[in-house]
């Protein structure tokens, strides 16, 4: 199957042997009778598994041409349990820049434990090997990153994952796999926040871990059983109906993504767009070769990097609606600073380009020309 045929049937066969409902029926039970122990149908509980959860599972699997899915629920909750494949002593490579909640959950949780995270630029993947050692376990990027949308390159990432067998994950949760299928280029691990384009509704938190590795997927399952951060039926149900137009919502929120990087640069007032579609983008070429487009994630500051300035454009949006969160068919504005990414200090923020002026945009798929002129009434120009 192609990918936009995958959104809608991968891993959709015989959802429903009783009736042959077109949509996998919620099953809404926490366990299922057996007719002596052990004696049951394929589910004994539902924090194990649930018959609606693994036709989301099979379908997270498919998109992202993988063997093996794992839903939880939220996004936090499956980096958590990619965390827990590792043990005090081992460290992890991380981008510098990621989303806030992924760098919180590193350094204030993880950290404790005693895992050690090194947070470098890998805007050069060369610089990964700098800082591998015999204790490194797993390296950790978003491509494109959150808010910065920097591109790192994942095959050169993954010959050097591999040649120092080391797990490789990749956060797509930005790109999604109709733009870039991570492990077709060499990674062990994909991982979202579903909340975000995969549900696509803003009406569903929950997260995902793609593998192709049977013994990976077994102790992620193992993990997803032991720690219990699974996701519900009915949320499951959701997810899979947001799933079966995740193509033609991409296709358009990188139409209006690509007009309204367009009209912002050539907006007086901006001093600098972050959009891995222009030529100047300093990755541009490996966006190219790793991408099918370029997305509906746009990051601008204004000229002076003034705070109030931004703040006064992100209250003054209508169409945009000033929120947390990405990936809906809905536009969003955020100022990572204060919101997003207030979790990592300033300095550390401001090091990756987090200015306080910094704001960024999900465009979502309402008529562009709505979302421009929204953002010429707010920006003044
Ligand atoms: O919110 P949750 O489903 O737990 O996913 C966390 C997460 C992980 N990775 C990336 C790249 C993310 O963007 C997020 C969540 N991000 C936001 C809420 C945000 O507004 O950026």
């Amino acid at each position: 199957m192609k990918f936009n045929t995958k959104t809608i049937h991968g891993g959709q066969h015989d959802v429903d042997p009783a009736y042959g409902s077109v949509m996998p029926p919620i099953y809404q039970t926490t366990t299922y009778s057996q007719t002596t122990p052990g004696g049951h149908k394929g589910f004994e509980y539902s924090r194990s598994g649930n018959p609606t959860r693994a036709a989301l599972e099979r379908a997270f699997a498919s998109i992202e041409n993988g063997e093996y899915g794992l839903a939880f629920g939220s996004g936090l909750a499956a980096i958590d349990a990619v965390l827990k494949l590792l043990k005090p002593g081992d460290e992890v490579i991380s981008t510098n820049d990621l989303y806030g909640g992924s760098y919180r959950l590193f350094t204030r949780i993880y950290e404790n434990f005693g895992i050690k995270f090194h947070f470098i630029g890998m805007g050069n993947v060369a610089n990964i090997e700098e800082y591998i050692n015999d204790k490194t376990r797993l390296i950790w990027l978003e491509t494109p990153t959150n808010p910065m949308m920097n591109i790192i390159d994942i095959k050169a990432s993954a010959t050097i994952a591999n040649r120092h067998d080391i797990l490789l994950a990749v956060d797509n949760t930005f790109a999604t796999p109709y733009l870039q299928q991570p492990l077709d280029l060499g990674a062990d691990i994909v991982m979202h926040s579903a909340t975000k384009y995969l549900g696509g509704h803003s009406d569903v938190v929950m997260g995902a871990l793609v593998v192709r590795d049977k013994k990976l997927a077994e102790r992620l399952y193992f993990i997803q059983n032991a720690s219990g951060a699974v996701c519900g039926p009915q949320d499951s149900f959701l997810m899979l109906r947001g799933l079966k137009t995740l193509h033609v919502r991409m296709q358009r929120h990188c139409e209006n993504g690509r007009k309204i990087a367009e009209y912002l640069i050539s907006n007086p007032k901006i001093e600098k767009v972050y959009w891995p579609g222009f030529e100047n983008h300093p990755n541009h070429e490996i966006a190219k070769s790793q991408m099918n487009d370029f997305g509906g994630m746009i990051s601008f500051v204004t000229k002076g990097n003034n705070y109030d300035e931004a703040i006064r454009i992100v209250e003054n949006l209508k169409i945009f609606t000033l929120a947390e969160s990405l990936g809906g068919v809905e536009s969003l504005s955020g100022h990572p600073a204060s919101m997003t990414h207030a979790t990592i200090p300033k300095k550390e923020r401001e090091k990756a380009g987090v200015v306080d002026s910094l704001i960024r945009l999900s465009v979502g798929i309402e008529d562009v020309d709505d979302l421009i002129e929204d953002l010429k009434q707010a920006i003044g120009s």
